[in-house]
């Protein structure tokens, strides 16, 4: 499997640490959806990151659904989801509030970074910061009412998502979601960016440095 997309990506941090936590072997390829465009059209016409080309030469898209293909794959021996109900559907609702942080983070990113200041539109850029505050102050609070866990054998699919959301928030928007105010999370997140596993994938340009 290749895995094609920058870590500055929060959907294709989450894969990448997902693959190795659940002991998948791939390639990564650092490709960028910005710079190398055209290149990445040619494994992908859609160009969307992550893209995962599965060993028949198939390309997967979409961060969750790779996900899905990958639990398959390491089924029965690992998962990174609660097998019990009650703890998957909070789970899945971490998870739910960790993407749209990551969706709005990246509204806000490619507002600022794509569209001339002449042509942004306030409301908008003030409607989804209200929304990314929204996941936020959520996800702080499920954190705070049931604490996720933080070793690489038993972090589940809402810890890796929840901490991959919070890197790339303080990465590239730190002044619009001050860190003091999300106590809980910002401890979640110092715990587990020491994790082997996230730190084979910084944020930024380079390639996945395996672990095992
Ligand atoms: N829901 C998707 C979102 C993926 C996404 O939007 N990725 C961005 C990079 S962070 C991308 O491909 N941007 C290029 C574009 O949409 O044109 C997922 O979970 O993978």
């Amino acid at each position: 499997m290749e895995l094609i997309g920058m870590l500055d990506s929060p959907y294709v941090r989450r894969v990448a640490i997902s693959l190795q936590l659940l002991d998948l072997p791939f390639e990564h390829r650092s490709l960028s959806v910005f710079s190398t465009f055209a290149q990445f059209q040619q494994i992908n016409p859609v160009v969307k990151a992550p893209s995962l080309v599965c060993d028949d030469g198939e390309v997967l898209m979409d961060s969750t659904l790779i996900l899905e293909l990958a639990e398959a794959l390491a089924a029965p021996r690992k998962s990174l989801m609660p097998a019990d109900i009650a703890e998957r559907q909070q789970a899945l609702r971490a998870i739910g509030l960790a993407l749209a942080a990551c969706e709005k983070s990246v509204q806000i990113y490619y507002e600022r970074i794509l569209r001339p200041i002449e042509k942004r539109h306030e409301p908008w850029v003030t409607r989804v910061t209200g929304q990314l505050l929204a996941a936020y102050d959520a996800l702080e609070s499920e954190l705070k009412r049931r604490p996720l866990a933080f070793t690489s054998a038993t972090i589940n699919q809402a810890g890796v998502s929840a901490a991959v959301a919070w890197q790339f928030t303080q990465q590239v928007l730190p002044e619009m979601v001050p860190a003091e105010n999300y106590p809980a999370l910002r401890e979640f997140s110092l715990k587990v960016e020491a994790l082997p596993e996230f730190a084979a994938a910084p944020h930024g340009a380079s390639t996945y440095r395996h672990t095992a």
